[in-house]
């Protein structure tokens, strides 16, 4: 484990960075590349920004969405430093292949990252996002965020807290968030943009809202979904945010059956340890908000993720 000087020191030794994220990339992961990338060009440094997905439309308010790049077949970035943001390295896709680096620098705040061998690593899992230790980082490395690096930092600071609402929003969080407002970020219409749903989108939760399942007594929610509804919908992301204010519901849970013997589950809770939940699957995250990947078919897997949190909430698994 690195400390931020030595951080900011690596950063500051590379002339050619290559910064990516994880897959199925949220506003903290595209928030916190691009405010990254706009910090190190202010420092004369040439960075590109490889993510191994689609970006969602949403974000093109920010400034340096169209110069992300999704990596092509067969492609070899060369460059000084890899820096990995907001998730450990096997979680990047074909980035992992299309680069080459001689030094990995990963910076995380989710505290289930365990480091990878070879690799520095920087983990503050008390900072709410990782746009949040970009932040840090800017101030270790005396550059100051212009408005562009300002209105990305912000979003990957705003979507990590739900907005500022969540538990793991902090007094350092706001007066980030504060000092971005001052350097330019507008709060106004980063949320007007990224609340902007298709009408599909909308019909979709509509559906999936009426499938609802509460179990574990009423103290969990799930939305289940077949191979067959999530091919067919667009953005499912909204959707656990609608399950987890039901009154005496203390997880939410969207299980995404991606292929005949692969579903992805979220999980976000109000007082359960998820990223304990989680872990059992090779998944992490955070306490309240965590992920993994279930190598089983549809059905299989809802019931392993129900049995799971029902005894995660019998147990009273919390952190
Ligand atoms: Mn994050």
């Amino acid at each position: 484990m690195m400390t931020l000087s030595e951080t900011a020191a690596v950063l500051r030794t590379a002339d050619k960075v290559v910064i990516t994220a994880h897959v199925n990339p949220d506003g903290d992961a595209i928030g916190a590349s691009l405010g990254l990338m706009h910090l190190l060009e202010a420092l004369g440094k040439h960075v590109t920004v490889l993510l191994d997905d689609d970006i969602p439309a949403a974000f093109s308010v920010l400034p340096g969405y169209d110069v992300i790049r999704r990596p092509q077949e067969g492609e070899a970035e060369a460059c000084d430093l890899l820096v990995v943001l907001d998730t450990m390295s096997d979680r990047i896709g074909c980035v992992a292949a299309a680069v080459r680096a001689p030094r990995i620098l990963n910076i995380d705040h989710h505290h289930t990252n365990p480091g990878t061998a070879g690799e520095d690593l920087y983990l503050d899992a008390t900072r709410a996002a990782t746009a949040e230790i970009v932040c840090d980082l800017a101030e270790a490395l005396g550059v100051q965020p212009d408005a562009a690096a300002a209105a990305c930092l912000y979003t990957g600071l705003a979507t990590d807290t739900g907005f500022f609402r969540f538990s793991n929003a902090t007094a350092h969080t706001y007066r980030a968030a504060a000092a971005l407002l001052e350097a330019g970020a507008q709060p106004h219409v980063i949320s007007e943009a990224l609340e902007v749903r298709p009408l599909q989108t909308v019909r979709d939760l509509a559906e999936a809202l009426g499938e609802l399942e509460l179990f574990a007594g009423g103290r969990a929610c799930g939305i289940f979904l077949t191979q067959e509804q999530t091919a067919r919908m667009a953005s499912t992301e909204s959707f656990i945010g609608h399950i987890r204010v039901i009154d005496g519901v203390d997880v939410a849970v969207v299980l995404k059956c991606k292929e005949p013997e692969l579903c992805r589950v979220s999980m976000r809770s109000k007082h359960v340890d998820v990223s304990r939940v989680a872990t059992l699957f090779g998944g992490g995250g955070h306490v309240r908000a965590a992920g993994c990947t279930l190598t089983q078919p549809f059905e299989e897997a809802r019931k392993t993720i129900m049995t799971a949190i029902e005894r995660a909430i019998r147990e009273g698994w919390t952190a």
